[in-house]
């Protein structure tokens, strides 16, 4: 066997710009060397963006996505150079999430409160604020709404948005009167990280990280993996016999890949793997708990990135769901309500997919959307326009107080 010759092996340039390249460093060869395609040692501009479409980091515009391609690509080339994302330190961390969420309870004990629905693989809780009027009191006559965010690691907006949500509930609660009606009349929960264990490793290490962080040492198939993560939004289950085929659609051969269902996967190194079993990570656990163990629960939007979607059940199917019309309608309003609006369809039409979220809750009777925000994602804290996806949320919780009235 050659010795490996540090420093040869693993030298690769990138090109980032006219007649300019950078050094790849060392510690980065392994994903250079899947970018270079035609083995030169330099990643050329058609290299990288061919790439980042593979892995869907670069999402197809023909889908209906909106995609700033040049930004995205412009960030990933920085992390071939091996440096952060200078937007990284405009985001909040987890500790600081959980500390801005324990603000506004302390703040505000009457309207807030901070609750942990569960623990994630490496022991983060998944926290959660409850926002209602006289929030200590019983307040399960009142029609509950989840806004969920950062399922995926990497979709740093979509925690943003969901923690301001929470801010603007409790704090524009005295001055605006119709924050206060949403509060006094409604159950919120929000819990802007789902999957706090890949937040942080994608904020600290690898910003393209999509998944949790699982170890895939028991792949339920008698065989371990070194790969790690289970993807969140392919892990939804209700344990409903007549629901299993959400998280494996008929034909669909467990631990095989080469039937796998639309963009879902049983291979473990996969960026959508399933992972062993439905709900066999702590984090959909703790969410699906919460969700479906409160009957008075009436709809959910998990916030994701990105695209500029609202995106409505089913995912497993084009086919369209029971209260279509409900759909329809709640998508026109959502969109009314944004300056921008957002561009609304199918979540199955985009590609179709198992054990997502809102397949699982609108199998349970709950309302639920998907938002994809954005058009990349991690846009610049400081520019991008929260209040756009808000309106849609907020339009979206006023439906459900209309037609399921607090008793
Ligand atoms: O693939 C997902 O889980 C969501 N998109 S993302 O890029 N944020 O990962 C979309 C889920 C919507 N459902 C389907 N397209 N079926
Ligand atoms: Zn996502």
């Amino acid at each position: 066997m050659d010795a490996i010759r540090p420093g040869i092996s693993s030298i690769f340039k990138v090109v980032i710009g006219k007649d300019q390249t950078a050094d790849v460093p060392a510690d980065h060869a392994d994903l250079a060397s899947r970018i270079d395609t035609d083995n030169d040692k330099l990643l050329s501009d058609t290299e990288v963006r061919t790439f980042l479409k593979q892995e869907r980091i670069l999402k197809d515009p023909a889908s209906g996505a909106r995609v700033n391609e040049e930004k995205i690509v412009s960030d990933f080339k920085r992390t071939l150079q091996g440096q952060p994302l200078p937007q990284a330190a405009e985001y909040h961390s987890y500790d600081e999430m959980r500390e801005a969420l324990a603000h506004l309870a302390a703040d505000h004990p009457d309207r807030a409160q901070l609750v942990s629905l569960g623990k994630s693989v490496e022991g983060r809780d998944v926290w959660a604020l409850k926002i209602s009027g006289k929030v200590t009191g019983d307040t399960s006559h009142k029609p509950g709404v989840m806004f969920t965010g950062c399922h995926h690691a990497r979709e740093w907006m979509s925690m943003e948005v969901p923690l301001d949500l929470a801010h603007n509930f409790v704090e524009k609660y005295d001055t605006d009167p119709e924050m206060k009606r949403r509060v006094d009349n409604a159950e919120i929960w929000i819990a802007p990280m789902v999957n706090p264990d890949g937040y942080e490793y994608s904020r600290t290490r690898d910003a393209w990280w999509r998944k949790n962080r699982r170890p895939n040492t028991d792949t339920g198939c008698g065989n371990g993996s070194n790969r790690v993560g289970v993807d969140l939004n392919r892990n939804y289950d209700d344990g409903k016999p007549e629901h299993a085929h959400l998280y494996r659609p008929a034909g669909d051969t467990p631990c095989k890949t080469f039937d796998d269902f639309g963009v879902t996967s049983d291979f473990p190194g996969s960026d959508v793997y399933r992972g062993p079993r439905g709900l066999s990570e702590p984090e959909t656990r703790a969410v699906v708990t919460h969700e479906l163990g409160r009957p008075n629960m009436r709809g959910v939007i998990d916030h994701h990135g990105y695209g500029g979607m609202l995106l409505r059940p089913w995912g497993h199917t084009d086919d369209p769901p029971d209260k279509i019309a409900d759909y329809d309608e709640l998508g026109r309003r959502m969109r009314a309500a944004q300056d921008d609006p957002y561009r609304y369809m199918s979540s199955g039409d985009l590609y179709p997919t198992a054990g997502t979220s809102t397949d699982m809750l609108h199998a349970n009777g709950k309302y639920a959307f998907t938002i994809e925000l954005g058009d990349e994602f991690q846009p610049d804290p400081a520019t991008f326009d929260k209040m756009n996806v808000e309106n849609a949320d907020l339009a979206f919780l006023d439906w459900i107080l209309e037609k399921y009235p607090a008793k």
